[in-house]
């Protein structure tokens, strides 16, 4: 089997520098050689596409870019090009709506390209808001493909219930189509691909109450901490199997938020909530679902090596790739 990595060094989607910083610890972490090792061809995107971005060349982590002017920048072939920055004004309550809709055109083409190779898009993130591109590009090759989201938040505001304006608390209402998300610039690109029961979340225990009343309203199947308490994980992630997927036939695209651990397992992400999935709990998910023989597309999100010491970041680091091993069919026998 054949995975195509797409790293995405990306941060629009919320406020906090250095998610963008990500894909590369990963990678530096050794995630090429361990999925190799598990019998994958790797292949691995330059992530040079994102530089040509007009709205934020500058990777947000770099101190002093400026929000407009005239940048140098040099590609990874150091040849230098100039790039215009063109300012990028909020839309109604929604931060940086161009860029993240920009950079998630481009993550969707690439996601559906890798996927219609027969490839298994495996897209690190940056923020969550990539999302928009993931699910959407996986959906372009697999449109009964379900989607299990593993997240301590639903991210399923709209750019009218959003409080913070981070896009990266949105993703989920622009996938399902959700009022008010028929806006420029997304629905230049974005068409909606899911319905409502077609997704399933697991690790939920910071919802918004819009949010609430969102996943009521269109009765979407969510498990929170207080489900996994209840029934045990094993339990859980059955329940969620049979609702998106009751015959196990359908592809599965996993959308996973480290936050979804407990802040102890992965304490370096930028909106930690305590109460969170054991490292065993947030791993059985992903062998769980390895096992099914439909995952078609993951996504391991949030990770931020820019917080909190040194070995904080070890540890978010390395669960976010043994996550990643383990959707790709690790087994600990
Ligand atoms: C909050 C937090 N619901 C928002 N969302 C986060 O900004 O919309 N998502 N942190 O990951
Ligand atoms: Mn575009
Ligand atoms: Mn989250
Ligand atoms: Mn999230």
């Amino acid at each position: 089997p054949t995975v195509g990595i797409v790293g995405c060094p990306f941060s629009g989607g919320q406020g906090r520098t250095g998610v963008d910083l990500a894909p590369n610890k990963l990678i530096s972490a050794g995630l090429v050689d361990q999925l190799s090792s598990l019998g994958w061809e790797v292949h691995y995107n330059s992530q040079e596409k994102f530089i040509d971005i007009p709205y934020n060349p500058i990777p947000a982590s770099s101190p002093s870019a400026p929000e407009t002017g005239t940048e140098v920048v040099s590609d990874s072939k150091d040849k230098e090009k100039k790039i215009q920055r063109l300012p990028d004004e909020d839309i109604g309550k929604m931060k940086k709506p161009r860029l993240v809709s920009e950079v998630n055109h481009i993550v969707s083409k690439e996601v559906e390209g890798i996927a219609k190779r027969g490839w298994l898009p495996l897209t690190l993130g940056g923020d969550h808001s990539l999302a928009l591109g993931t699910v959407s590009g996986t959906k372009a090759k697999y449109p009964d493909a379900c989607l299990i989201w593993v997240d301590a938040h639903a991210d399923i505001n709209t750019p009218e219930t959003t409080d913070s304006g981070n896009l990266h608390g949105c993703p989920v209402s622009f996938l399902l189509g959700l009022e008010g998300t028929d806006v420029e610039p997304f629905n230049k690109w974005l068409k909606p691909c899911l319905k409502p029961e077609e997704i399933v979340y697991i690790g939920l225990r910071d919802v918004d109450g819009p949010e609430k009343e969102i996943l009521k309203k269109h009765g979407i199947k969510a498990f929170s901490m207080h489900h996994v308490d209840k029934y045990g994980i094993g339990k859980v992630v059955e329940m969620a199997l049979d609702h998106v997927n009751p015959d196990r036939s359908k592809p599965i695209h996993l959308s996973y938020d480290v936050d979804a651990l407990d802040p102890m397992v992965a304490p370096s992400t930028g909106t930690p909530v305590r109460g969170g999935l054991t490292f065993r709990e947030g791993h059985y998910i992903t062998e769980a679902l390895a096992e099914t023989g439909c995952l078609v597309s993951v996504d391991i999100m949030e990770v931020n090596p820019s917080l909190l010491d040194p070995g904080s970041v070890e540890k978010t680091v390395a669960a976010g790739c043994s996550l990643a091993r383990a959707s790709l069919g690790e087994t600990l026998l």
